[in-house]
């Protein structure tokens, strides 16, 4: 039986990455003086690591070897402190919307009362910015709102999916996951939640095996058809 649903965040409620988080990045970039730029392409093959402060020390360690290594994790804290500030700055003044069907499926959701879940990788403060702008009557939607700061073990890793398990007080084959890529669909299956995925422009040529189904977008897709989706693993 299908108890919750559980959504990823980035790339599947929200495309956030392209015009969102990659712009912060080169915000913060620009801002510290570093003469680094992630271009879309480039960004698409960064996504491979999970968070941002992850993802600047990847690059740091790729591209920036002159950084002296003594100072590579603090100059990688610092510079996604002030990412996540640029980032905020962005969704706020409009920037990143929600894609299609997501506000219509969590609303459908609630009044059905299916319990709802967030499981990201990203900051907390993230999170909020962007349902304070785009959906404001989501905070209170969500009895479980999981994010960076509860799981440092980034998404391949089951660990944020783990604890929003915990905190509903559920079995994995009790909730369906909702992801976009392939290190979040690996997070979730890890977990033992079967998982639906939502696909994006820098997700869709990534390996899905193990989703129940794979999705252009969620525009159409009703909690009948998620319960039977759910119903086919069991
Ligand atoms: C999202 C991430 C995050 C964002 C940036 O993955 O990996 O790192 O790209 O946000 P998922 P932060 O959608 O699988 O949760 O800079 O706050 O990490
Ligand atoms: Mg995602």
């Amino acid at each position: 039986m299908l108890r919750a649903l559980i959504f990823d965040v980035d790339g599947t409620l929200a495309d956030t990455e392209r015009d969102g988080h990659r712009v912060a990045f080169n915000r913060a970039f620009a801002e510290a003086g570093l003469p680094w730029h992630w271009d879309v392409a480039r960004y698409g093959k960064l996504l491979a690591v999970a968070g941002g402060r992850e993802r600047i020390l990847h690059f740091i360690e790729s591209d920036a070897t002159e950084i002296p290594v003594a100072q590579r994790d603090a100059l990688a804290r610092d510079l996604h402190a002030r990412k996540t500030e640029h980032y905020k700055q962005l969704v706020e003044s409009g920037e990143i919307n929600l894609r299609p069907g997501t506000a219509r499926l969590l609303n459908d959701a609630w009044a059905a009362e299916l319990p709802l879940a967030i499981a990201t990788t990203t900051s907390r403060a993230n999170v909020d910015v962007l349902f304070a702008r785009t959906l404001p009557a989501a905070a209170e939607w969500f009895e479980v709102i999981a994010t960076a700061e509860d799981a440092p073990n980034k998404k391949p890793d089951p660990q944020v999916y783990q604890y929003v398990l915990e905190r509903l007080g559920l079995q994995p084959d009790e909730c369906l996951a909702v992801e976009d890529s392939a290190l979040g669909l690996r997070a979730a299956l890890a977990a033992g939640i079967p998982t639906i995925a939502t696909v994006n422009d820098y997700t869709r040529d990534q390996d899905f095996t193990g989703a129940l189904v794979v999705l252009n977008d969620l525009n159409g897709v009703s909690l009948p058809q998620l319960h039977a989706w759910h119903a086919s693993v069991l």
